[in-house]
């Protein structure tokens, strides 16, 4: 029993320190990086000059394109602004507006266009109007802060870090050194402005494949820190209990390497997916919770929550990730609760049968639609598997077992995520621990 434990051990211990490879899968603007840069500040991976400067210059492209897209919209409610000539003049100033460069304050002779417009009846009854298009959800958060962001000395805080919007093009893989323990750590103040990396003495690795030449689709790098500490276990575990616990306390001291992948969400971006595929430990799917009444950029014909429920179905029955564990993030629960009022979830999903303005209710509902298509996706995956020519026994009990971990989240609330993503490191670390036959 004796060299048992110490032989399940050692295995478990093993597998832990192999790296866990956490794969972010959702639609466009689902959430997909904001958790990555979560994740940067939760684990206070510092960003760099550049980073922080191309963000400084995105929140000026944010607010131009932002507006854009609300403008366009507005004729398909019958609201065209180019009839009201002082808004229509301030909008034509900013469609000028050249981007911004590096180390160049917010030009202070475009504030007054930006301060009519967003002041304006058209435009703010446009903006709850049009949210069935896709209005970047950014909008309101930065026009509500113009002065602070032309203020010449303006650098972004965290908070702007998470809300400013870049269309992510390539796949871009960060390393994270995790405690185990994520409730030990301290989080950053959301309106603080980062310390740049080069002043902490960080190391700086990027993987980032190609960016697209349009200003907002420039993927800002990624950062890897590599230094890793290893504390040593009590050799003489009597059972396997025994060995559990001494596991479970060595675990909680170390520190877990995660490499997560985040990938563009676009329809065009979709088919390189396939590349980031192999080695994944956990598929980490986001869907907008806001979106069941919103198109897809893409196309205004596609509802947002139909092309997710039909890529979750989808990934739900792919062999590749028939060893992987499923955590489903229900996002931008804030926005979801805002709009459930003006806009009932019956007009697009009729067989919704809650309280049009029941939020708990209304939930549940996408939970459980999601769950319902898991469990549908893996039991047709199982039957593949097992009238395959060459069945694998092993694949086939885990894949039985397969659970879907979902939660509601709000991936802009940096301390909700720090208690998400403990739950999360928690699912690996039970996975290991199954995996070494120990639970
Ligand atoms: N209010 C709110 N905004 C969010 C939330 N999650 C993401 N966003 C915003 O949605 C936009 C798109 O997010 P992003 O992470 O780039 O989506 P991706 O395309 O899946 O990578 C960004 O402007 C984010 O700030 C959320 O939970 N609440
Ligand atoms: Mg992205």
């Amino acid at each position: 029993m004796h060299l048992e434990a110490e032989q399940v051990l050692k295995k478990a211990k093993r597998r832990m320190r192999r790296e866990t490879k956490i794969l972010l899968l959702g639609s466009g603007d689902s959430g997909k990086t904001t958790i990555m840069k979560q994740m940067r500040l939760i684990t206070h991976s510092a960003f760099t000059y550049g980073e922080l400067e191309a963000y400084r210059q995105l929140v000026f492209a944010n607010l131009v394109t932002g507006m854009r897209a609300l403008v366009e919209c507005l004729p398909d409610v019958g609201m065209p602004i180019d009839r009201i000539p002082d808004i229509w003049a301030a909008y034509q100033e900013i469609e000028k507006a050249p981007d911004i460069k590096e180390g160049q304050p917010f030009p202070e002779e475009y504030l007054p266009h930006f301060k009519l417009l967003w002041a304006h009846p058209t435009i703010q009854r446009g903006i709850l109007i049009c949210r069935q298009f896709a209005i970047p959800d950014n909008v309101p958060y930065f026009y509500e802060s113009l002065d602070r962001l032309f203020a010449p000395s303006y650098q972004p805080t965290h908070q702007d870090l998470v809300h400013v919007r870049a269309r992510t093009t390539g796949i871009v893989e960060t390393v994270f050194q995790i405690p185990n323990d994520l409730s030990r750590i301290t989080l950053p103040d959301p309106n603080a402005i980062p310390i740049p990396a080069q002043s902490r003495h960080t190391r700086l690795q990027t993987k980032v494949q190609p960016a697209g030449p349009n200003h907002e689709d420039s993927n800002v790098p990624s950062m890897e820190t590599t230094s890793r500490t290893t504390t040593a276990v009590g050799g003489d575990s009597a059972t396997l209990e025994d060995a559990r616990k001494a596991l479970l306390k060595w675990q909680s001291s170390e520190m877990q390497e995660v490499r997560f992948v985040d990938v563009g969400g676009q329809k065009s971006q979709r088919r390189k997916w396939i590349h980031c595929f192999q080695d994944v430990t956990a598929i980490l799917f986001l869907v907008a919770l806001s979106g069941y009444d919103q198109c897809i950029i893409e196309e205004k014909t596609t509802n947002q929550m139909s092309d997710a429920m039909s890529i979750w179905g989808n990934i739900c029955t792919m062999e590749w990730f028939k060893n992987c564990h499923f955590i489903l993030f229900l996002n931008k629960e804030d926005l979801f609760s805002e709009k459930l009022e003006s806009s009932p979830i019956r007009r697009y999903f009729p067989d919704y049968s809650g309280g049009s303005t029941d939020v708990e209710a209304a939930k549940d509902y996408f939970k459980r639609r999601f769950l319902r298509i898991a469990q549908k996706g893996t039991h047709q995956l199982l039957q593949e598997c097992e009238s395959s020519t060459r069945p694998n026994k092993t694949d086939n009990t885990f894949l039985s077992k397969r659970t879907v971990y979902p939660h509601f989240t709000t991936a802009v609330d940096i301390s909700l995520i720090q208690r998400v993503m403990e739950s999360v490191s928690h699912i690996i670390l039970q996975s290991a621990l199954q995996e070494a036959d120990i639970l």
